[in-house]
């Protein structure tokens, strides 16, 4: 009996501004978990869609906010949810509450966002969401958080609801959406190295399911080119050595191979463009003998 009297007391009244593709599915898992759950959306019809799961709509977010000690935010985009957000009476319902935003946005618009909050008296933390809505709720799932530690600790259990791998990084409000994007460099590098390889399958009539055989096979030279690369940059080893894979010349060698096929074949030259223009730059500063990591003095802030 004691536990689950501490189960109900644990439960938590939510607010819930956003019911899309991610927001209906963060709701759902909310109100699964046992959370009292209060929803709006701009498109009522979507926040009522979700009263069979237990979810409660409302009018307006003023509303949803209301009753809640948690509110949580996602919307399309940070013009969205700051539209609603700012609105005198969604602030005024917010204060005092602990104001969750799952928006994605840029690093610049969490911390702006944190410090509004702040200056109105609602406490703040701003949310990555590393995965796609069918996932929500699944032990392997991943949102970063970031902002009140404290409070943060004080809903873990809310959190680790929603993604089972849910983390704190920060008191810093833009961290969250800086690992998001840092992470999402690496996953669109990926992603668009794919549709280059692609275009020439295509071009070049080679099978998918050979290309998918060798790319396994050059998989682990490709991962152990990454990690390299991320030492020697962590460790400042960006000059030319007796362990460099292969000099910036090697590299643009073979570089220049693929701008051929794509000339040649008449696919979209754009990505090999782009990697050729660090390769050019790197080459007219002089170094055409260093490692393929001086590329990153390239990527930074002059
Ligand atoms: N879907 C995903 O896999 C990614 C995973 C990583 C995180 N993202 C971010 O989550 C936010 C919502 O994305 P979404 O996929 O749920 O997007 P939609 O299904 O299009 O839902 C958008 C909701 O936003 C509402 N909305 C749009 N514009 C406005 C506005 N001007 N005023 C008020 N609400 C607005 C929209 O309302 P409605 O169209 O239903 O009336 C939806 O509730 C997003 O930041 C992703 O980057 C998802």
């Amino acid at each position: 009996m004691t536990s689950q009297i501490l189960e109900f007391n644990s439960m938590t009244t939510i607010g819930f501004f956003g019911a899309g593709r991610m927001g209906a599915s963060l709701v759902r898992t909310l109100a699964k978990s046992g959370h009292e759950v209060h929803v709006w959306n701009r498109t009522a019809a979507k926040a009522e869609a979700l009263a069979p799961f237990g979810v409660q709509p409302r009018p307006t977010p003023e509303a949803a906010a209301a009753e809640a000690e948690i509110v949580f935010v996602n919307l399309l985009d940070y013009a969205a949810s700051d539209a609603q957000l700012r609105k005198p009476e969604v602030t005024q319902a917010l204060k005092g509450k602990l104001l969750v935003q799952l928006t994605s946005g840029s690093p610049k618009a969490a911390r702006d966002t944190g410090a509004w909050a702040t200056g109105h008296g609602i406490a703040y933390l701003d949310g990555a969401i590393m995965a796609t809505p069918n996932v929500i709720g699944e032990p392997d799932t991943l949102i970063l958080f970031a902002g009140s530690k404290s409070l943060y600790q004080k809903h873990e259990r809310v959190f680790v609801a929603l993604g089972g791998k849910s983390a704190f990084l920060s008191e810093d409000f833009g961290a969250a959406s800086a690992l998001d994007s840092a992470l999402l460099g690496q996953m669109w590098g990926t992603l668009f190295g794919t549709l280059q390889a692609l275009a020439i399958n295509r071009a070049e009539n080679i099978d998918a399911d050979a290309y998918s055989t060798y790319l396994k096979l050059v998989q682990p030279v490709i991962d152990g080119a990454e990690r390299d690369l991320m030492q020697r940059v962590h460790d400042g080893r960006d000059r030319g050595d007796d362990e460099t894979f292969a000099t910036i010349a090697a590299h643009n060698v073979a570089l220049q191979h693929l701008r051929h096929i794509n000339a040649e074949r008449g696919l979209n030259p754009v990505l090999a463009d782009a990697f050729d223009s660090l390769f050019t730059t790197a080459i007219q500063n002089g170094h055409v003998g260093d490692d393929f990591a001086i590329l990153a003095r390239f990527m930074r802030a002059p």
